[in-house]
């Protein structure tokens, strides 16, 4: 049942797990009846776990409800109760990137600086090369180093990459990468952009003229927006989440840094409140460290206790 996750992203969750399930652990051991001390230490413990208070004061509305109709009466059901739970927040729609129809699939990536959107795209571009040709667009125009750093990726990746000068139109660049990718039949188009806050209207009217301009040549592009978020910020990726959902059509979560945070909990709050899948996790810096999100191998691995490997 379980050993859906790779190596890479079970080492990478272990202080998440350290976090959560432990606490959850010692406030639930094996084979104990449940109390109402017990429940209000497990809602503690699960505020102090970034999973965010809204998302666990629903939990917690859920555990007390069963616990109330005795649907679970001990530590053990009150576990399988919460395992379960976790899960149905997790999984639902897929986590399968967006194809189009025919020609190139447009996929727009956004987020706040530094939270992994240039690494994520080249990680991205090096598995979808295996199938078809990749396009990258160096749509940061905002620093020169923007467009060197997504240089440096698509030379080490060998995909190719359209760019302009620093301070050019990310919407000439766009148009440019859609001509390009049209003219050579890419299979894929993958777009960079400037860090920004959802908040920061200039940037966001930017991003609006992007995806206009794509939009000429490639009328339901973008196929796949996508929203970086750093799972190090816990609670902050969570808000980032919300309100970048409000302003943008997006249609996948990329959760970067879960490798050494013990933040993780943050995936859990994140898919709650925005109804959006997370297609992608980064684990690591190099261009291997990104993983298919698979939600039921993330919560069987976020819950696995030694007694119930199996
Ligand atoms: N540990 C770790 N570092 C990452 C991951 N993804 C990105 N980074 C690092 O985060 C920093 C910012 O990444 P970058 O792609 O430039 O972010 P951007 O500003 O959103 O484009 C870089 O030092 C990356 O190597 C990840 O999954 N794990
Ligand atoms: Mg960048």
């Amino acid at each position: 049942m379980f050993g859906k996750l790779t190596a890479a992203l079970k080492e990478g969750l272990r202080k998440t797990k350290e976090k959560i399930l432990g606490g959850i652990r010692a406030i639930l051991p094996f084979g104990r009846d449940l109390d109402a001390d017990l429940v209000d230490q497990l809602e503690e413990h699960l505020y102090s776990a970034d999973i965010g208070p809204r998302t666990v004061g629903k939990i917690m509305e859920a555990v007390r409800a069963a616990w109330k109709n005795r649907t679970i009466k001990t530590t053990d059901e009150c576990f399988a109760f919460l395992k379960a739970h976790v899960k149905g927040i997790l999984s639902g729609e897929s986590t399968a990137l967006r194809r189009a129809a025919s020609g190139p699939t447009v996929v727009l990536v956004a987020g706040v600086n530094g939270t992994g959107k240039t690494t994520s795209i080249a990680k991205i571009a090096n598995r979808l090369k295996k199938d078809g040709p990749v396009i990258l667009a160096a749509g940061d125009t905002f620093r020169a180093a923007a467009s060197e750093q997504l240089a440096l990726w698509a030379d080490r990746i060998g995909v190719r990459l359209i760019r302009q000068d620093k301070g050019a139109d990310p919407a000439a660049v766009a148009f440019d990468a859609v001509e390009a990718a049209l003219s050579s039949k890419a299979a894929w188009l993958v777009i960079d952009t400037a860090g920004r806050l959802h908040t920061q209207e200039n940037l966001m009217a930017e991003l609006d003229k992007v995806k206009r301009i794509i939009r000429k040549r490639i009328p339901d592009a973008p196929h796949e927006t996508l929203l970086v978020l750093d799972a190090t910020t816990g609670q902050n990726a969570i808000s980032q989440a919300v309100e970048f959902g409000k302003v943008l059509d997006l249609t996948g979560l990329v959760l970067t840094k879960l490798d050494g945070t013990a933040k993780g909990g943050a995936i859990i709050g994140i898919r709650d409140q925005v109804k959006i899948p997370v297609k992608f996790v980064g684990v690591g810096e190099k261009v291997d460290d990104l993983e298919t999100f698979d939600p039921d191998g993330f919560v069987e691995a976020l819950f696995e206790t030694p007694e119930t490997k199996g």
